[in-house]
């Protein structure tokens, strides 16, 4: 994607964690990388179209003197997720602020934090079988739709399944969300938890009836196994109730591991079913 480059935008702050410099305040110097497409401003020549980098910079200035926080790290991440929100065009930032006059007692140059931030497209399964499931869902979503850390929200149809994977129990609703969000893969699954036991949501028998099922589907095209986060959703190949609404949403979106578009795996998956059943 394109860059919008901002280099070394000196402001004065109060950031830091001695008494000092909250009250005296100190040069800050932020280094910015707007990752944006270019191509409609370049060749409308309209600033209408364009994220304006005069406004950014007055957006970071203001940010930076208004708020007052102890720690690089933290100036840096709220300012540049704040900047998100505030520039919806632009896609993604590599945002680094630096602290000249930090209080060390050596000769150096400077210090400063640099983090990347920036929207990311995640599919999330939704899937209920105890209770008002409608219900269920419903709510998860309206929660979900009220989170700033997540945008463009679309949700599929929701579809009556039969339950899968060999347990005895009640028929589900099942549905799939999308969304772009701000979130890492590890804090989107702890947001979704969080969601799961505001349904009352216990953990008893593993595939057994649940009031509330958040599972990540896919994380852009992240591929991850790590202890208690598997990227894609493994077994979504054999899974009728997480195809259907997914290619609802995005039949041409590609599976990382697979390399074939979700209507192709769901394709797959009928012809097995129907193969299964001659
Ligand atoms: N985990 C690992 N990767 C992920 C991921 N990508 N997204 C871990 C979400 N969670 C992930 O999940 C167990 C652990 O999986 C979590 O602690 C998380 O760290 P869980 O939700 O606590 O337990 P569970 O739901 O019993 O297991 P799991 O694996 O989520 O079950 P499934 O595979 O979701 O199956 N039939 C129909 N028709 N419709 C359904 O929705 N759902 C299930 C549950 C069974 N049969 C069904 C349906
Ligand atoms: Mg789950």
């Amino acid at each position: 994607m394109d860059q919008i480059r901002i280099k070394n935008l000196k402001i004065f702050a109060y950031h830091g964690v001695y008494e000092q410099e909250k009250e005296q305040g100190q040069n800050f110097v932020v280094n910015a990388v707007l990752h944006t497409d270019t191509e409609r401003a370049g060749e409308s020549d309209r600033i209408a179209d364009a994220v304006d980098y005069g406004a950014v910079c007055l957006f970071i200035d203001e940010y930076l003197r208004e708020n007052r926080f102890d720690l690089l790290e933290a100036v840096t991440r709220n300012a540049a997720r704040e900047l998100l929100f505030a520039f919806p065009a632009v896609k993604r930032v590599e945002f680094e602020v630096e602290k000249p006059n930090a209080p060390i007692p050596l000769r150096f140059e400077s210090v400063s934090v640099r983090i990347e931030m920036g929207w990311h497209r995640v599919f999330v399964a939704l899937g209920s079988n105890m209770g008002d499931r409608l219900q269920y869902l419903e709510r998860a979503v309206s929660d979900l739709q009220e989170d700033p850390c997540l945008k463009n929200i679309r949700v599929s149809d929701y579809i009556e399944t039969a339950p899968y994977g060999g347990v005895e129990q009640e028929d589900f609703l099942n549905g799939v969300l999308e969304a772009e969000t701000l979130y890492s893969p590890r804090e989107l699954l702890e947001r979704l938890q969080k969601e799961e036991q505001l349904a009352e949501r216990k953990r008893e028998i593993r595939w057994g009836p649940r009031t509330l099922d958040l599972d990540i589907l896919f994380y852009d095209d992240l591929v991850l196994a790590e202890e208690g986060l598997i990227l894609p959703h493994p077994d979504m190949r054999n899974r009728k109730f997480v195809l259907e609404p997914l290619a609802e949403l995005a039949p041409f979106f590609v599976h990382p591991v697979y390399r074939t578009t979700v209507s192709e795996l769901l394709r797959e998956l009928d012809e097995a079913d129907s193969a299964e059943q001659a």
